[in-house]
């Protein structure tokens, strides 16, 4: 069966693949759609994702709004992870994170993943939300994964998911932990 994923990030289709079922197929954006995600929370964005797609295309549809909470920042960039300093680099991105931990002791902060699957022909909408716990680290390290990998170092590891890479993420990170427990409620029911 195919669903469609409403996402534009290559990274983050890749990594749902990984905990997607042999006999679900992924069907990624085509068209130019894009949604305004002005949500408060990731639950909001992640379901308005999902319900404006799945209108879109007319089909079932799997949306994931995510991103990095920094305790010590009150939970900052959070929501706001894909438009913080918008038009900079990644690079940039982490160095000003790592710019404002400078000199803080707390560095400890999560990764959230809300992960929705949305029917317009039902309609029926499950969300469900997956997180993992871990630090920022001193500097930034490795090449692997996106976004804020390079600075995030998950807890019971001592290096970054920049260097530990999709092997571990597909186990422990927060969109692994939200999608395979999507997967297994829409298995559960029968829907997939
Ligand atoms: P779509 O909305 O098209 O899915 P997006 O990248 O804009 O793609 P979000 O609005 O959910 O997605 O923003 C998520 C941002 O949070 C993402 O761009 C990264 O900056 C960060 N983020 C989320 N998951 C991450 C991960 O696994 N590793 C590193 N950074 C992550």
């Amino acid at each position: 069966m195919v669903i469609f994923v409403a996402s534009k990030n290559p990274h983050k289709i890749q990594e749902i693949k990984l905990v997607t079922p042999d006999h679900v197929i992924l069907r990624p954006i085509e068209s130019d759609w894009t949604v305004e995600e002005n949500g408060e929370t990731f639950l909001e964005n992640s379901v308005l994702k999902a319900i404006e797609y799945g209108k879109c295309v007319g089909g079932p549809v799997l949306a994931d709004d995510s991103g990095l909470s920094v305790d010590a920042l009150d939970g900052f960039p959070g929501v706001m992870s894909a438009r913080y300093l918008e038009g900079a680099s990644y690079r940039e991105k982490m160095e000003s994170i790592l710019e404002l931990m400078k000199n803080v002791k707390n560095r400890s902060a999560k990764f959230v993943c809300c992960a929705t699957y949305y029917d317009p022909n039902k309609p029926f909408l499950i969300s469900v939300q997956g997180e993992v716990r871990g630090y920022i680290s001193e500097e930034i390290r490795g090449e692997k994964g996106f976004g804020y990998d390079p600075i995030f170092i998950p807890e019971g590891y001592n290096k970054t998911f920049g260097e530990l890479g999709e092997d571990i993420k597909k186990h422990i990170s927060h969109r692994a932990v939200a999608f395979k427990k999507l997967f297994e409620i829409l298995s559960s029911l029968g829907l997939i």
